[in-house]
């Protein structure tokens, strides 16, 4: 089973309508991305945007989540959510299986333009942000320890992930200060602990940034997605691949024979 997995789509239908024209080219079964697609953004929102594969989602933090929770019932649960024809989300903590691996997603991130958003709503009296973005303690808590999953899809990065990555020559950003406030660094805290449950996976995918790359850290190969306008924002994940390469370290850490 093949899976395309994307970065982030912000409701923008052109770069959605590449996105499928290279899962075709790719021979995808499945479009998954890893948040901020748009969800119930006026009339134009993702859930309405063509969908010739399956399409698989978590939440970022730029989605309606009013309208999202009343479509799914809860950000958080332990299973994927069928929302309408070849539309699935995952809310926070979800886990399922794909050819015998083992997927959890988690959703989620602070927004850092939430004050100009918020000046946007006073302007214009549209809602344009949610506080239901933030991912909440007692969400990574009611997770159960030792999942042992193989792939990790989240929105934003967990922190442990993020200081490899920083320290890697992938680290080409020029603004220091970009996501370091305390609020962004908590929710990256908090994906660490959803990294624990996960019992470190051999593989971890997120959006957030806008910035591809890929850090090789002792347990987890963690892969960054560009915003799905520009190059860099897909991850082709072959289970069978992912099963090899799994199988593999499992070798070298001696857990299989
Ligand atoms: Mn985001």
């Amino acid at each position: 089973m093949r899976i395309l997995v994307v970065g982030d789509v912000h409701g923008m239908r052109h770069d959605w309508k590449r996105v499928n024209r290279e899962a075709v080219k790719l021979e995808a079964d499945v479009i998954f991305c890893a948040g901020d697609v748009g969800f119930g953004w006026g009339t134009e929102g993702f859930e309405t945007f063509p969908r010739p594969k399956d399409v698989w989602f978590i939440d970022g933090n730029h989605e309606n989540f009013d309208e999202l929770e009343r479509q799914a019932g809860s950000l958080t649960g332990s299973t994927p959510v069928k929302l309408a024809e070849n539309l699935t989300y995952v809310p926070r903590g979800a886990i399922w299986e794909w050819d015998d691996l083992r997927f959890m997603g988690f959703g989620g991130a602070s927004s850092i333009d939430k004050e100009s958003r918020l000046i946007h709503e006073k302007m214009f009296g549209t809602k344009v942000w949610w506080e239901q973005e933030l991912i909440l303690k007692e969400q990574v808590d009611r997770l159960s320890h030792n999942q042992d999953v193989d792939v990790l899809i989240t929105h934003d990065v967990p922190e442990k992930l993020f200081l490899e990555w920083r320290k890697s020559p992938e680290w080409v950003i020029h603004d220091v200060s970009y996501k370091q406030d305390p609020i962004s660094r908590n929710q990256r805290v908090l994906l660490d602990r959803v990294l624990e449950r996960a019992v470190d996976p051999p593989i971890h995918l997120h959006g957030h940034w806008h910035l591809p790359h890929q850090t090789q850290t002792s347990y987890t190969l963690s892969i960054g997605l560009a915003d799905c306008s520009g190059p860099g924002c897909g991850w082709v994940l072959d289970t069978g691949e992912v099963h090899k390469q799994f199988v593999a370290e499992a070798d070298e850490w001696g857990r299989t024979t």
